[in-house]
């Protein structure tokens, strides 16, 4: 009956409580024996069938899915070699050389990070995603990379997944051993969103290369060289992967107007990342702003600038970056950032499937296997559809993005930021003041987590009707949003050209702001004392978790008292991990090497008085039943 009992709790429920939640209540969770895996799958199963998932709740609007087909391949035929077998076999400096010397243009793969984090509120769970790993690899060996982890994957899979971020890594690792994995690493701020110890980020790094990553793309969210240079300094010396270092986009670099963000703003800030022990050089054009001319003089210049490697990385918001990778890659891009077709366009980067089509017969093109991308593309689009609830509306290309500078990923969560703010009917007028607030701060990079103090004063800028000249009214005495006060207080860092002074008055009202690094003022974590503590908090986990808790306390703890109630819920297939089974539904569970359940849904009982409903199921061929509070 333990079950019954944690799982039945209001404040469990509401997910509102912390792990002080199994101190306080002890008999909760201490009424029965240990459930087995089996058993906590079925609680979750009848607690998504009978109360829906948070996430998607009221959302489903019980349409049926089609199974997508995992194209075909052959797992006894050796595994094709690919680019990481080229780094091992070159070593680094060779390998950065052969790159930058090759004729053919190389792809990076951006469908388990980027695509999915721009197009799909970073909802992938790793089922899917393992599904095709392996095949795809296999089929496409030529790739230069996979990006498949960092940015918010990170925190998404354990706050709205419930998934293990460093597992999923470890499983992508052994089903794509031939390709080079990469990861969008934010500096100083690793995958979180505020600047972390020193240490810990060398710790997370080691960690992330030891468990499988092979390229770090390494970004400041204000292209602060100096909150970058720790983060290039530990993979170079610390493991053996590729240090990719990335300038962040801003402006039109071809414009007359641009005084700012330069030419030679960008080639400076190459030069310096190549002195810096870059291994390669990324443009990182977060909101899709680079215009095919641009991305000619750029790519010449920055060629020259440096002897690294280069690559290209887009949103495709605007609906023309394919004109921007032709005009790189006839400039000399190396690389140049893709996704899968059905996971492409819009927010997403440009279309892999096309563009490899497109540059059949030209001097750079790289043969790649067309009828496979279309194989996989298929399974995506079925795959997208379990996701539907995390859609945008967004169904065109959009020049208004050269005005307002929204990144990919923000541009497609705005809308739902809006509307939970009951700002929905006013998405037009939050997008014009994300470019009020951008000349307010003095022009600066946007991209997480500046992007995110943009789109927060924005946002209450919407909210409370106020104007520029509202905001850079001394008399008015703003209650800046805290992110905001944060921003001038230097805490993400010191944005080129410095803060506006009056505006930094303004909102830090007397408070005086950081000098030095953002991390500067943070105590090292003593790994050997602290992680004792850990453990004693959190008895099943290990030293991997020890480093997710430390990027996300709050979301740790959550994910891991669901872990504690629910078991491990990764093997779930995606429509019943979203929306439950209906009557009579059967489905088949692999909870692990040679374990796996068959559970079909018989019947649900009506709730009784004290709100519990008996949901009942036939589990291997018997019938089990478990109860869960009805809150719908
Ligand atoms: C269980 O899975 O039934 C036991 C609960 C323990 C969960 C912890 S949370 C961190 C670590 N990662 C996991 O997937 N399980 C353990
Ligand atoms: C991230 O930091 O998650 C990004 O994708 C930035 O572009
Ligand atoms: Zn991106």
């Amino acid at each position: 009956r333990f079950l019954e009992n944690v799982i039945t709790h209001d404040t469990f429920r509401k997910g509102n409580c912390t792990v002080s939640f199994i101190d306080k209540h002890p008999e909760l969770f201490k009424l029965s024996p240990i459930r087995d895996r089996a058993t906590k799958t079925l609680m979750y199963l009848a607690d998504v069938t009978v109360n829906g998932h948070p996430d998607v709740k009221g959302q489903h609007d019980g349409r049926k899915f089609r199974v997508p087909q995992v194209p075909y391949f052959d797992p006894l035929q050796p595994i094709p070699q690919g680019s990481r077998n080229k780094l091992e076999q070159m070593g680094r400096e060779a390998f950065t050389r052969w790159l930058r010397n090759e004729k053919p243009v190389y792809f990076t793969d951006t469908t388990y990070r980027d695509a999915h984090q721009s197009l799909l509120a970073t909802r992938v769970r790793t089922k899917d995603i393992l599904a095709v790993a392996e095949g795809y690899t296999r089929s496409n060996p030529q790739l230069f990379s996979m990006e498949v982890w960092g940015g918010a994957t990170f925190d998404v899979a354990m706050r709205f997944l419930h998934e293990c971020p460093w597992r999923r890594l470890q499983q992508m690792r052994q089903a794509m051993p031939n390709v080079l994995l990469q990861m969008l690493f934010r500096g100083s701020n690793a995958v979180g969103y505020s600047a972390y110890p020193e240490n810990l980020i060398a710790k997370f790094i080691e960690k992330a290369a030891e468990n499988g990553i092979d390229i770090f793309r390494i970004f400041d969210s204000l292209n602060d060289i100096e909150a970058m240079k720790p983060s290039i300094g530990f993979v170079r010396n610390n493991t053996g992967a590729l240090a990719q270092a990335a300038i962040s986009y801003t402006g039109d670099v071809f414009s007359k107007e641009n005084k700012k963000y330069t030419l030679q703003y960008y080639t400076d800030m190459a030069k310096r990342l190549e002195d810096a022990g870059a291994h390669m050089l990324c443009i990182k054009d977060m909101a899709g702003l680079l215009k095919p001319q641009a991305a000619t003089v750029l790519v010449e210049a920055l060629k020259d600038a440096v002897q690294l490697p280069i690559v290209l990385h887009t949103h495709d918001t605007a609906s023309v970056q394919s004109a921007t990778y032709l005009k790189a890659i006839e400039a000399g891009v190396n690389v140049v950032d893709c996704a899968i077709a059905s996971l492409s366009g819009l927010t997403s980067q440009p279309n892999l499937n096309s563009m490899t089509a497109i540059l059949e017969g030209h001097e750079r093109s790289q043969p790649m296997n067309l009828a496979s991308l279309n194989a996989y593309s298929n399974y995506w689009e079925d795959v997208r559809e379990y996701y539907y609830p995390f859609e945008s509306d967004m169904k065109a290309g959009t020049a208004q993005v050269y005005e307002n500078e929204i990144p990919g990923g923000q541009y497609s969560n705005l809308r739902q930021q809006a509307e939970s703010l009951g700002l929905g009917d006013r998405l037009e007028t939050i997008k014009h003041n994300y470019a009020v607030v951008n000349q307010l701060f003095g022009d600066i990079v946007k991209v997480t987590p500046s992007s995110k103090v943009v789109g927060d004063m924005a946002l209450f800028m919407t909210a409370n009707n106020l104007t520029a000249a509202d905001v850079l009214d001394e008399t008015r005495n703003l209650a800046f949003p805290a992110s905001v006060t944060g921003f001038f207080r230097g805490e993400i860092g010191f944005p080129y050209g410095g803060f506006p002074e009056k505006l930094q008055r303004i909102v830090l009202k007397g408070q005086q702001p950081l000098t030095g690094k953002p991390n500067a003022h943070l105590p090292a974590v003593d790994f050997n004392s602290d992680f004792a503590a850990f453990q004693l908090k959190y008895p099943w986990a290990e030293f991997l978790d020890y480093l997710s808790y430390h990027m996300f306390p709050k979301v740790f703890d959550e994910y891991y008292q669901h872990a504690q109630v629910f078991g491990n819920v990764e093997a779930i297939p995606t429509p019943a991990f979203f929306y439950g089974l209906h009557l009579g539904e059967e489905i088949l569970i692999t909870l692990g090497k040679g374990k796996t359940i068959i559970v079909k849904l018989l019947y649900i009982l009506p709730a009784d008085e004290s709100g519990m409903r008996t949901v009942v199921f036939e589990l291997n061929g018997y019938s089990r039943r478990v109860q869960v509070r009805d809150r719908s």
